[in-house]
């Protein structure tokens, strides 16, 4: 008998990822979307008519309730998210409501319809925020920098909350930044790689950014999910850091970024610009992943410097038959 998953944020980065891994293992794949009025299926495109969709959305009680009662599922994995940091700021009460509330809502939903579903929550490294400890790891004390980061550290809580208030399998997922070809044009590696390919093809003559000198544990999106699924295969239930155990500046991101285009230097391309900073920054991460290894196994296999490259070969890739046309 193959098994049911739900995920929600199906559409994003890592709901793409998720989806190919589960299909691969013979799941049958549900993925819950919220209605929009134009096509936001193009990183699911290619695996489009194996996932069957329903529509629902986190801010909606009846709609989640509906669906995993009808759907029965397995597995519910809720990646779905306000999960841009800065937006945290101009929509703070909106980012509560998704990210945080959210979560209670698909916790709510199984509980009522069969509390034996197991249940991923897509926690955070920005709940470690101005870090209390280095490298963090899953008893390191939680100071999130942002709204995002607050409605994540609740995300997590009522998460290990209702697995200890009615026994769920239910668990938090502290996953670091994971990034990939798929990654929103917004968030800084996908911004750095999509920028240095549009000077490379002579599209645009510069890269404006904030805080070069912040630092983040990088590692690729389709390593992590596979992270997320053995997580929900063990015994018992648990929380686990997710992360390369390396960490780099944003500055280092992007000197290999334009070395890997054949660029040379970046100064003469990068500009600083003021509204790309934050309110609060998150200066350093670096997560300690070694309970993952020694419980599930789990360890990275993309490194660093091969993310950049097969980033930024993606964005020339994409964009060269545009300037050829
Ligand atoms: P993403 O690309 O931004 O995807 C977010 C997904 O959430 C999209 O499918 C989006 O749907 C959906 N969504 C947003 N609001 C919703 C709502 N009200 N109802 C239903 N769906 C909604 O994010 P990601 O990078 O894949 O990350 C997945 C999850 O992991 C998020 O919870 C994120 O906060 C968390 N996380 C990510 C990282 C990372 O480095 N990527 C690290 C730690 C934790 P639309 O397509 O309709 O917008
Ligand atoms: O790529 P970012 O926007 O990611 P951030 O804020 O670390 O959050 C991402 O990772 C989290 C896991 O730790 C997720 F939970 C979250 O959902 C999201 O996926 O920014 C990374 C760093 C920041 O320090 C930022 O200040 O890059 C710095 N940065 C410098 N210039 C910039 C820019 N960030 C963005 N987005 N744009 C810039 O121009």
């Amino acid at each position: 008998m193959s098994k049911t998953a739900l995920i929600t944020g199906i559409t994003g980065q890592d709901g793409s990822y998720l989806a190919e891994l589960l299909l691969g293992e013979g799941y049958r794949v549900v993925g819950m979307t919220r209605r929009t009025s134009t096509d936001v299926h193009e990183r699911i495109q290619h695996i489009v008519d194996d996932i069957e969709f329903v529509s629902g959305d986190l801010l909606d009680q009846t709609s989640i309730t509906t669906i995993v009662d009808n759907v029965r599922p397995d597995e519910v994995y809720n990646l779905a998210a306000q999960s841009f940091v800065p937006t945290s700021w101009s929509q703070p009460v909106l980012t509560g409501e998704f990210t945080a509330l959210g979560v209670t809502r698909v916790l709510e939903a199984i509980r009522a319809v069969d509390p034996k579903i197991k249940f991923y929550q897509a926690s955070s490294s920005e709940m470690f925020g101005k870090v209390v400890e280095v490298p963090q790891r899953e008893t390191t004390s939680f100071y999130p920098r942002s709204p995002y980061g607050v409605a994540k550290v609740y995300g997590h809580w009522i998460t290990v909350n209702y697995r200890e208030s009615y026994d769920m399998f239910a668990v938090s997922g502290i996953l670091f930044n994971h990034e990939s070809e798929r990654r929103g044009k917004e968030f800084v590696t996908r911004k750095i790689t999509d920028g240095v390919a549009r000077i490379k093809l002579g599209l645009e003559r510069e890269l404006r950014l904030g805080n070069l000198e912040a630092q983040r544990d990088w590692g690729f999106a389709g390593d992590y999910v596979r992270a997320m699924w053995l997580m929900l295969q063990q015994n018992e239930p648990d929380d686990y850091v997710i992360a390369t155990g390396r960490t780099h500046s944003v500055r280092e991101f992007v000197r290999i970024a334009f070395e890997a285009a054949g660029l040379g230097a970046y100064e003469p391309y990068v500009v600083q610009d003021p509204r790309f900073m934050r309110p609060a920054e998150v200066d350093l991460l670096v997560g300690d992943p070694s309970k993952a290894k020694r419980v599930l196994g789990w360890e990275p296999e993309v490194s660093f410097e091969q993310l950049v490259e097969m980033m930024v070969r993606a964005d020339i890739d994409r964009l060269a038959p545009q300037v050829r046309a």
